[in-house]
């Protein structure tokens, strides 16, 4: 599946922006079976071991070195499977343990371009089996004359103009994870004396109220990465509390996500800053952003006293670049249905090339 081309290798590759993130997209069909082998190829692809991926096309940063694996749906219930992989800069490895909620928007229009399924006339749902997670989404987006459209008057915190909505809708992801809506079975736990909520509607993130850290929670992205003893204190809280949210040793995985809370400021619910893990994220995660509005709705979580609940199914989250509205809809004595909209677009559809052996 793979050509020569002057000695290098070529394969066949889109760049994809999903929501606020970008991933080099692969059909699994032209990459090697066996895991090992294709982490190879794919961490040549990227450059996995430079900080600044000198040698790759990753884009050096966790938001823009992000890999989709797409294929026909390996299940009855699902369409097409999407396994992501998160490059970790410089640590030359891919961590298959999250799913990315960005990512997952840039799935339907992917497949339907590629021809991996048929365009209705009007608009089309795509049943995604996130095989990180062995969780389902639905996404539903244009197809007017049976053709993807990417032009449209919906606006997303964190990327310039307007295009069209892609709304992706999650009915069961609660304990994608870890098992459990609240992995360590209590909404508020205290690690290194800190109070903190571990939960997973979708993603494993910890909240923590900023002002329990000594900060105010508003501060630019810049100037807390920067804030290295801050970060240091966090980490520890990760590193602590990952083996009881049923994660292991987390030292080198990208989850669980950690997230600042603080009172609202721009009429949303809560204010939030999210290291995903060590870095700060521009804006929030699409599922960390789901597992925050779920802390938010339960009197029980560290959001309690923070969180301002408009009343709706709506719950508007704050971020450095705006805000995330997150629909939850109960469902008896199950974690919340989530329902949100993205953006995506192809940026680049080509061959990425890479040395042979
Ligand atoms: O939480 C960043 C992103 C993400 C993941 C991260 C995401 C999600 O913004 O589902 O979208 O948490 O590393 O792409």
């Amino acid at each position: 599946s793979t050509a020569r081309y002057s000695g290098l290798q070529a394969l066949p590759c889109v760049w994809m922006r999903g929501g606020t993130s970008k991933a080099a997209f692969f059909h699994a069909a032209d990459l090697p079976a066996d895991p090992a082998s294709r982490d190879r190829l794919l961490l040549a692809a990227m450059d996995g071991s430079d900080l600044r991926q000198i040698d790759g096309i990753g884009g050096a940063h966790p938001l823009t070195t992000k890999i989709a694996i797409i294929s026909p749906s390996s299940r009855d219930d699902a369409d097409i499977d999407y396994l992501f992989g998160q490059l970790v800069i410089g640590a030359n490895r891919i961590d298959y343990a999250p799913t990315c909620g960005n990512i997952l928007a840039g799935v339907a229009p992917f497949a339907l371009e590629e021809g991996l399924l048929p365009c209705a006339d009007g608009e089309t749902r795509v049943r995604i089996h996130m095989v990180n997670t062995q969780s389902l989404c639905e996404a539903v987006l244009p197809t007017p004359g049976g053709k993807v459209s990417y032009q449209g008057t919906t606006r997303i915190s964190g990327v310039p103009g307007s295009a069209a909505a892609i709304e992706l809708r999650f009915a069961d992801v609660a304990g994608s994870s870890c098992g459990a809506l609240y992995p360590t079975g209590q909404a508020q736990d205290v690690v290194n004396g800190v109070p903190v909520t571990c939960i997973d509607n979708g993603m494993p993130v910890v909240l923590l109220r900023a002002a329990d850290l000594g900060i105010s929670g508003y501060e630019s992205p810049a100037e807390l990465d920067a804030h290295d003893s801050f970060k240091q204190q966090l980490e520890a809280i990760r590193l602590a509390i990952g083996p009881r949210m049923g994660l292991g040793d987390v030292s080198h995985r990208v989850v669980p996500k950690m997230t600042l809370i603080a009172a609202p400021i721009a009429g949303g619910a809560i204010h939030t800053r999210t290291f995903i893990p060590k870095k700060c994220h521009d804006a929030i995660g699409v599922l960390g952003a789901a597992s925050v509005a779920t802390a938010c709705v339960d009197p029980a979580t560290v959001a309690a006293g923070l969180a301002v609940l408009a009343g709706g199914e709506a719950v508007s989250v704050e971020h450095p670049s705006g805000e995330f509205t997150i629909r939850l809809t109960p469902q008896g004595d199950a974690a919340p249905a989530v329902a949100l909209i993205r953006t995506a677009r192809p940026l680049f559809r080509g061959e990425v090339l890479l040395p042979r052996g």
